[in-house]
């Protein structure tokens, strides 16, 4: 019902807003849009534009008239940033993505590019996840607030396309990583910490390493360059308002996550488990079946990934 047929077509001068051009996200994209040779980029920091703020986002469509829109603006956390600020990732995910999505349509943007998350799916969703699986049952509870507005931003955006034929699409991509994340260790995705505890245990010659939760649960983990690759891939080959899943195909436990790290970094001390952490999802591994059918695949090893960003890391935030 609500699929539309592939009319659109990218120009290398289309003007395109990457909506939080300096994220982890946005700033991949950035990249990947320069490198493919498209020109004209509009990007607004949040001192030159405030998205939560509906006339400041109007005022804003209203004068650049971008043509196509990625939306990688969102308050994002990992595990414990999300338990503590439900408030936070409901509320200000919701105010950002309505004032972008609203203003989007009424400016004319031609298309749109929604970003949700794997964590949209239940907590008991069958393995891997298929897109039909989204609303079939209970949310996992540690990150409800920021899936309860994503699900809102997929609906908002079907909604325009049912209502009046706009061409917004959303892509649900998978635990993500790479140049340009959040190394915070209260705040942070579990990649991007274990990468800096290693860091920092190997400097201080510690013995051992404190990793949360069981080590049990299994996340699949996207390097954020195969992303923009797939969002570029999307935006170019896909039309409808049906979600898609961005995923490389394949999880690891936390467990052989931290041990693949300490083996990149070079720390040979002991890991010990902080049982008072919560684990979250027992597993979260997406169905990439309708993405591959349409021809698009990771390419970046998730070993290559690590130390590809443990260099970023070094080379930018490393003491
Ligand atoms: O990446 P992460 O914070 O978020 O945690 P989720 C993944 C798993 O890694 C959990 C464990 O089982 C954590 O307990 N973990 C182990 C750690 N050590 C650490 C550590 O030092 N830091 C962190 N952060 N985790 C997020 C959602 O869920 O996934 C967001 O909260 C978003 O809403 C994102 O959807 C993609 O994968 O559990």
């Amino acid at each position: 019902m609500l699929k539309r047929p592939s009319d659109f077509i990218m120009d290398k001068l289309e003007k395109i807003f990457v909506a939080g051009h300096l994220g982890l996200v946005g700033s991949a994209l950035i990249r990947r849009f320069e490198a493919g040779g498209f020109g004209n980029l509009v990007k607004r920091d949040r001192s030159q534009l405030d998205l939560a703020d509906e006339q400041a986002v109007r005022n804003f469509f209203a004068q650049e008239k971008p043509a196509v829109v990625v939306f990688a603006a969102a308050k994002v956390g990992g595990i414990k940033a999300n338990t503590d600020f439900p408030v936070e990732f409901l509320l200000d995910n919701l105010r950002i993505q309505n004032n972008i999505i609203h203003a989007a349509h009424d400016s004319g943007v031609r298309k749109l590019l929604f970003l949700g998350s794997s964590c949209i799916y239940p907590k008991h969703a069958p393995q891997p996840i298929p897109e039909t699986a989204l609303l079939s049952g209970p949310l996992e509870p540690t990150n409800e607030a920021y899936a309860i507005a994503k699900i809102a931003g997929i609906k908002l955006c079907q909604a325009y396309a049912r209502e009046y034929g706009a061409n917004f699409v959303s892509a649900m991509p998978t635990n993500l990583y790479g140049p340009n994340d959040n190394f915070d260790l209260l705040s942070s995705h579990v990649l991007a910490a274990l990468l800096r505890k290693a860091h920092e245990a190997k400097t201080r010659k510690a013995r051992e390493l404190v990793v949360w939760g069981s080590g049990k649960p299994r996340r699949e983990f996207l390097h954020v360059d195969d992303l923009a690759s797939a969002c570029l891939f999307l935006l170019e080959k896909y039309d409808s308002a049906e979600i898609i899943n961005v995923g490389c195909g394949e999880d690891i436990s936390i467990r052989e996550l931290a041990e693949l790290i300490c083996d990149v970094v070079g720390f040979d001390g002991k890991l010990a488990w902080d049982a008072t952490k919560p684990d979250g999802m027992p597993r979260k591994l997406l169905d990439v079946t309708k993405l591959r059918d349409l021809g698009w695949r990771a390419t970046i090893p998730l070993r290559e990934g690590i130390a590809r960003t443990y260099d970023w890391f070094r080379a930018n935030c490393a003491q």
